[in-house]
């Protein structure tokens, strides 16, 4: 298969760990990169994000899940009910854009196009966690976008290696259960922003100083 397999933990805003870790990634038109989701909210920049997100589509095949600040911001802007969403992070959304009004209306369709689940043959993705015995298409949302990992679920009934994010890694580090990788390595709380390479269990990190390891 050509091309490499990347996956890309919860951005969250921060804008200048996500430039400076693709910059490190350097991907190409042959490569996948999938990130888990949680694009806005808490970090200083999520417009920024979102907007590189939307450049990164025309280098290589990216796909976008959603997370539940993704679900969060769409409610909210849905209904005009924002303060639980606000109140989650959403304020530093508001301001990274100027206001409520001045979202433009792509950064509503990529949110909007983001998907629930992603997978290929040895690997499959998803932003928080899953049922072991549930086929992915059936996964209910309170466990897909919403619970963090308690304890390490069993593996996936599908036998292929899940990979998630949203349960932060306070120790900045990938947390591999062999059948299991959480990337959520806490980007916005100043720790690194991961990109993980399926095939070889590469990683790359970036935090928003822009420093690599
Ligand atoms: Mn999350």
């Amino acid at each position: 298969m050509a091309g490499r397999t990347i996956a890309i933990g919860d951005i969250h805003g921060c804008a200048q760990a996500l430039a400076a870790l693709l910059e490190s990634v350097a991907p190409t038109q042959d490569d996948t990169i999938i990130t888990l989701g949680d694009y806005v909210d808490r970090g200083p920049d999520s417009a920024g994000v979102i907007e590189q997100l939307l450049e990164l589509q025309t280098r290589c095949r990216l796909i976008c899940l959603i997370g539940n600040h993704e679900v969060l911001m769409l409610d909210a802007l849905d209904t005009g009910a924002t303060l639980f969403w606000r109140q989650a992070g959403g304020d530093a959304t508001i301001e990274s854009y100027g206001s409520l009004e001045k979202i433009p209306a792509a950064h509503i369709a990529f949110l909007t196009a983001t998907q629930r689940y992603a997978e290929n043959d040895t690997h499959f993705f998803v932003h928080a966690n899953y049922e072991p015995q549930t086929p992915l298409a059936g996964q209910p949302d309170e466990v897909l976008l919403w619970q963090h990992l308690q304890q390490t679920p069993k593996r996936h009934c599908s036998g292929k290696i899940a990979v998630v994010g949203h349960t932060p890694q306070t120790n900045g580090r990938v947390l591999d259960a062999g059948h299991l990788v959480c990337i959520d390595t806490c980007c916005f709380g100043g720790f690194w922003l991961t990109a993980y390479e399926t095939a070889t269990g590469r990683v790359w990190q970036a935090n928003n100083q822009g420093e690599i390891r």
